[in-house]
């Protein structure tokens, strides 16, 4: 029996790492878009809507599609989060993220470009924390 454990312990952690850094995978071709992400309200654990405006080289929007986020971190053990964004126009982007846990994501980004070329870009969103206890007189969510 102990050595049942001591055999299937490290095979466990293995299987984590594995499917932690996996997640991430290559480095993901920009196509020469960037991705500028803003989130209301500031990141914190729990779902937060989060803005992507996707820009061509020229600082022009980009006409992407099929845009998604995948939320990580560096951490073994991870769940990695995906959310679909829905297209707002002008290359502007709206997905709801959940942060599963406090601390420093990355936020990939994909989609395709205007040209039907799949991109990547990573983005850092760190500190990410328990939300603040909002005064009662504020609104969470309420636009
Ligand atoms: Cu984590």
């Amino acid at each position: 029996m102990l050595v049942w454990i001591q055999k299937l312990v490290p095979a466990l952690v293995a299987c984590l790492v594995v499917a932690c850094s996996g997640a991430s995978g290559a480095d993901g071709n920009t196509q020469g878009l960037s991705a500028k992400l803003t989130f209301d309200p500031q990141p914190h654990i729990g779902t937060v809507e989060c803005t992507v405006a996707l820009t061509n080289a020229d600082g022009t929007p980009a006409q992407c599609t099929e845009v998604e986020l995948e939320g990580n971190m560096n951490h073994a053990g991870m769940v990695p989060v995906f959310a679909a964004a829905e297209a707002r126009g002008e290359g502007t982007f709206v997905a709801e993220l959940e942060f599963t846990m406090g601390g420093d994501w990355l936020i990939f980004v994909r989609g395709k470009s205007p040209e039907g070329k799949a991109f990547e870009i990573v983005k850092d969103v760190t500190g990410v924390r328990r939300k603040p206890q909002a005064d009662p007189a504020s609104k969470e969510g309420g636009q």
